[in-house]
């Protein structure tokens, strides 16, 4: 589809400019915010991250790009509510220590927010006491998201849910990963109460864990 290798090519050359006007083409044009987001957007951040990894291109280009998408997202974020309004339960949401990775969670965190929970969002880069005092500020909590991008920080997420885990005021909270390095068996072996792989298998995560 023409519209969709538009918005591809245009996060991948970080067209911060024209980026929206693209999307909203696409979307005027009938395709399928779904297909826009994943097709488009995703697969344009995974040639640039592929680019990165050969040395074809450098930190600041997979920067530029970060930004179209988000921008991108603004236009889209209207059409990917899902409509099916859930419990309100709260969850609270952040890339973990030592990552700045934050379109992935910023994706969970609105599609979870969409299917009607309250979503408190710490941002990235945030460390486990402040996720604990957090959740301890906030006893309504039911569910606490966690994001991590990168291999490097995977020990950073076993050690937030291990201090979740150990911490008796808050250790009945659920525990969600994710991530493009996560796996089911990481997930599992470090003791949170689910994985999911993309936005739309968080949101079911969630309401299987806590709506
Ligand atoms: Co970085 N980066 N980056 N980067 N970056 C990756 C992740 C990398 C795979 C690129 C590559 O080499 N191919 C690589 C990691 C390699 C590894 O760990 N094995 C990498 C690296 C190496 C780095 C630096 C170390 C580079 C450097 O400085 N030398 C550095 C680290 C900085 C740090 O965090 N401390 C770095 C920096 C950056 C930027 C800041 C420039 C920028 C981020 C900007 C931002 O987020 N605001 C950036 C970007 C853009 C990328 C790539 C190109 C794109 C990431 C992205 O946004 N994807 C990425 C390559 C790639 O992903 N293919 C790469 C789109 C997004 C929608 O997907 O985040 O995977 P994703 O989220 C998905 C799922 O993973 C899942 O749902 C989302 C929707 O489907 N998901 C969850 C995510 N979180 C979830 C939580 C859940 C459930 C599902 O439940 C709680």
């Amino acid at each position: 589809n023409e519209n969709i290798q538009k918005v591809s090519e245009a996060i991948a050359k970080g067209k911060r400019k024209l980026i929206q006007g693209i999307v909203q083409e696409a979307l005027d044009a009938g395709c399928d915010p779904m297909e826009i987001l994943n097709t488009g957007m995703i697969g344009a951040m995974d040639a640039i991250g592929e680019r990165f990894k050969t040395g074809e291109v450098y930190v600041p280009e997979m920067l530029v790009a970060a930004k179209a998408m988000k921008l991108g997202v603004e236009v889209l974020k209207p059409h990917l509510a899902s409509g099916d309004a859930a419990s309100g339960g709260k969850v609270l949401i952040c890339t973990v220590h030592g990552d700045l990775h934050d379109i992935g969670k910023n994706l969970v965190s609105m599609m979870i927010e969409s299917a009607g929970f309250e979503v408190t969002d710490l941002g990235v880069d945030v460390p486990k006491d402040k996720i604990i005092k957090t959740l301890q500020d906030n006893p309504d909590i039911e569910l606490v998201a966690l994001s991590a991008l990168l291999t490097t920080t995977m020990p950073s997420l076993e050690e937030t849910v291990a201090a979740i885990r150990e911490e008796d005021s808050v250790s009945h909270v659920k525990i969600l990963i994710g991530g493009a390095p996560i796996t089911a068996d990481f997930g599992e072996a470090i003791g949170a109460d689910a994985y999911a792989s993309d936005a739309a298998s968080a949101v079911t995560s969630v309401k299987e864990l806590i709506a």
